[in-house]
């Protein structure tokens, strides 16, 4: 029996319209058990409306160690399936949620951890973090999604390697391989996140609902019902009071202008 804890598994700050999730499991490298799937799931369905942009973290040495391995010891094939559905439903809800979250990576990024990270819109690594799926090496497979999630974002090729050799990558090689968007020094990540949770809840809710649940979908469809989708997607945004507001505010000289290094 695990020892019963009276901390949460993951914990909740919000300051404005910016949420601050973290997963608070750091004596166990915040693995992945039922408890802190669940504990996340209620904790993204519990934010209040008034929170447009969220931040993911990890307490600790480690963002995650992927998968609670002490869980899978007795699971029978049957509990298994059921195991990935119910991280299925967990991480598209926050995929396809309403809320955009900026994942601040450091430490261990592993096994289910990346699956997490896969999951989340916008990733930062900070120079200590590293990724690898090491299911090949513990004898099982991917079941968080990253099959589906990792290899469209890196190429099931790199992900084939990876599991099958155990290689590791580094910060600046997931920046390579377009696994994370963003480096930074040690101990910079959430602020950096901050700034960017900040514009990210600064854009109109429609524009965010259509990257987070249109954008995908129209990945996945042929080209004619992609374009079709997207046609009508930018027409209910371009239709929203906010779009009008804000393309008066450009065309009376009153917005930021697009710059670089932003
Ligand atoms: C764990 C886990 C875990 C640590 N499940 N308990 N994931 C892995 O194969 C990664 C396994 N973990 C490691 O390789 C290392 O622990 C780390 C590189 C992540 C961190 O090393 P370190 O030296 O900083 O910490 P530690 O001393 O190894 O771990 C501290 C404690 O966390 C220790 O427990 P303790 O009771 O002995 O203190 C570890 O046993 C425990 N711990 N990782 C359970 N994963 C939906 S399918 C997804 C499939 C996968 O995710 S496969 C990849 C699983």
């Amino acid at each position: 029996m695990p020892t019963p804890r009276n901390t949460p598994l993951v914990t909740l700050e919000i300051d404005g319209a910016i949420a601050t999730i973290t997963l608070n499991r750091p004596e166990k490298c915040n693995a992945l058990s039922m408890g802190v799937i669940r504990e996340l799931q209620e904790c993204f369905a519990g934010l209040p409306g008034s929170v447009r942009a969220a931040i993911l973290n990890g307490a600790g040495t480690h963002f995650s160690a992927g998968l609670d391995l002490s869980e899978l010891a007795d699971t029978s094939t049957a509990e298994g399936i059921q195991q990935s559905l119910a991280w299925y439903e967990a991480f598209s809800r926050i995929q396809f949620g309403r809320v955009p979250v900026v994942a601040v990576l450091h430490g261990a990024v592993v096994g289910g951890g990346l699956e997490l990270a896969s999951t989340l819109h916008v990733r930062i690594a900070e120079e200590s973090a590293y990724f690898g799926l090491p299911e090949g090496q513990r004898g099982i497979f991917l079941g968080g999604g990253g099959s589906v999630r990792i290899a469209k974002l890196i190429g099931f090729s790199r992900v084939t390697e990876m599991m099958l050799t155990g290689h590791v990558l580094d910060a600046r090689e997931a920046h390579a391989s377009g696994l994370v968007h963003y480096v930074t020094p040690p101990g910079a990540g959430l602020a950096k996140a901050r700034k960017l949770a900040e514009r990210i809840a600064g854009n109109a809710p429609m524009s965010n609902f259509s990257i987070l649940n249109a954008l995908p979908l129209i990945a996945e469809q042929p080209m004619s019902h992609g374009l079709f989708t997207e046609a009508l997607m930018a027409a209910i945004a371009q239709g929203e009071p906010a779009a009008k507001e804000r393309l008066q505010a450009f065309l009376q000289k009153r917005a930021a202008k697009v710059m670089p290094g932003h």
